[in-house]
């Protein structure tokens, strides 16, 4: 792959709607795009970092100089052939899987685009559509909370993922189970609990939850383990799952019965196949996370999300959910689905209008 040069692109996203979780409230994203030039092609991929390292330990500034200074360099020297090869180069930097996968999946679009291969074939998906959950930011009240829910179902949403955190968690999911009966429900807490909590989790028992989404620390396998124990409700890890390896052994140890997978947080699209093959083995079943992304991030996450152990309804909700004026062309709804791209490489092109307004900063990289 002749890969000439990298530009990494900043550009401010504000949220319809702000959005809050146990580790802070998000007004507004300031996306970290890349785009690779090859020969005569290109390719583009969104970097998942949040502004402050307070979902893992990455951010969007530490993300862009990681890139600048330690990935792009190696990719100059003898020509990197395959995806596989970058990767592999790759692995020389520890950590920052974020900052990886941002210029990984631009150079993987770059390589399909050139044989016409959609990425979702290339993946090896199967479905045409993916079904469609959304997750629900804590709100200030349970009026509010329900409105919200009684909102997104009337769109047609197929799950609704509530996120919880100490005194948001028992009495919302109660009043939504109550309000709306027998739907798809879920929820998800970002770290905020401790293994002596158990007992209070235990209360969610009781509303038939499809799952429970990383209540404990990050590193905390063996709590996971301890509290799955105690509770009815499936254990599903997010944050914990860094990689192939930590999902075999989460599985290993009894802390995953259902694994959330995010390109982003695993350092790109092939250790996240890993880790749906590695799932799949085991008879864990897994779904599409999400991180707010643009339309960019959302095409090659719904691209993944066409393999056949994603069963369960993922978080890669329309744009309006999050944008009022997304990237792309915008993603919408129908009965429940979105639909998997179906061009080459991720299959979507940011628009160039929206881009320049939206952009605060360009840095161009040369290779080689
Ligand atoms: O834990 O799944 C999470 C957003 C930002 C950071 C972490 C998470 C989330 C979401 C939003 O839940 C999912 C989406 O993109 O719709
Ligand atoms: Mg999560």
């Amino acid at each position: 792959m002749n890969i000439s040069g990298v530009e990494l692109r900043r550009v401010r996203m504000p949220l319809v709607a702000p959005f809050r979780t146990s580790f802070g409230t998000e007004y507004e994203r300031d996306v970290l795009l890349v785009r690779v030039a090859t020969g005569d092609g290109y390719g583009w991929g969104e970097c998942v970092a949040m502004s402050e390292p307070v979902y893992s330990s990455e951010y969007v500034s530490g993300a862009a100089e990681v890139i600048a200074k330690f990935l792009v360099p190696l990719l100059g020297g003898p020509e990197p052939r395959t995806p596989h090869d970058v990767e592999q180069r790759f692995a020389k930097v520890k950590g920052h899987p974020m900052a990886k996968a941002a210029l990984h999946t631009a150079i993987l679009d770059a390589y399909l685009r050139e044989t016409g291969t959609p990425l979702a074939e290339f993946l090896g998906g199967v479905t045409p559509t993916v079904p469609t959950g959304v997750s629900v930011g804590i709100q200030d009240s349970l009026p509010e909370l329900l409105s919200a829910v009684e909102g997104y179902l009337a769109e047609g949403y197929a799950r609704i993922k509530l996120k919880i955190e100490p005194g948001w968690d028992i009495e919302p999911v109660r009043a939504v189970r109550e309000r709306f009966g027998d739907i798809l429900l879920q929820v998800d807490a970002n770290c905020a609990y401790e293994l002596r909590d158990a007992r209070h989790l235990a209360e969610l028992d009781r509303f038939d939850l499809l799952l429970i989404e990383q209540p404990l620390a990050e590193d905390d396998l063996r709590g996971h383990a301890a509290l799955a124990r105690q509770l009815r409700t499936p254990m599903c890890l997010d944050e914990s799952i860094v990689s192939a390896r930590a999902a075999a052994d989460a599985i290993a140890i009894g802390a995953a019965a259902i694994v959330n997978i995010k390109p982003g947080r695993v350092g790109g699209y092939l250790e996240a196949r890993r880790i749906h093959d590695v799932c799949a083995a085991h008879g864990v079943p897994v779904w599409i996370g999400g991180m707010l992304e643009t339309g960019v991030g959302r095409a090659a996450n719904l691209a993944l999300a066409a393999l056949p152990n994603f069963t369960l309804p993922g978080d890669v909700s329309a744009s309006r959910r999050y944008y009022e004026q997304d990237l792309t062309a915008p993603f919408e709804l129908v009965d429940g689905l979105m639909t998997v791209p179906a061009g080459a490489g991720i299959g979507v092109d940011p628009e160039p209008e929206v881009l320049r307004e939206l952009t605060t900063e360009v840095t161009r990289l040369t290779v080689g």
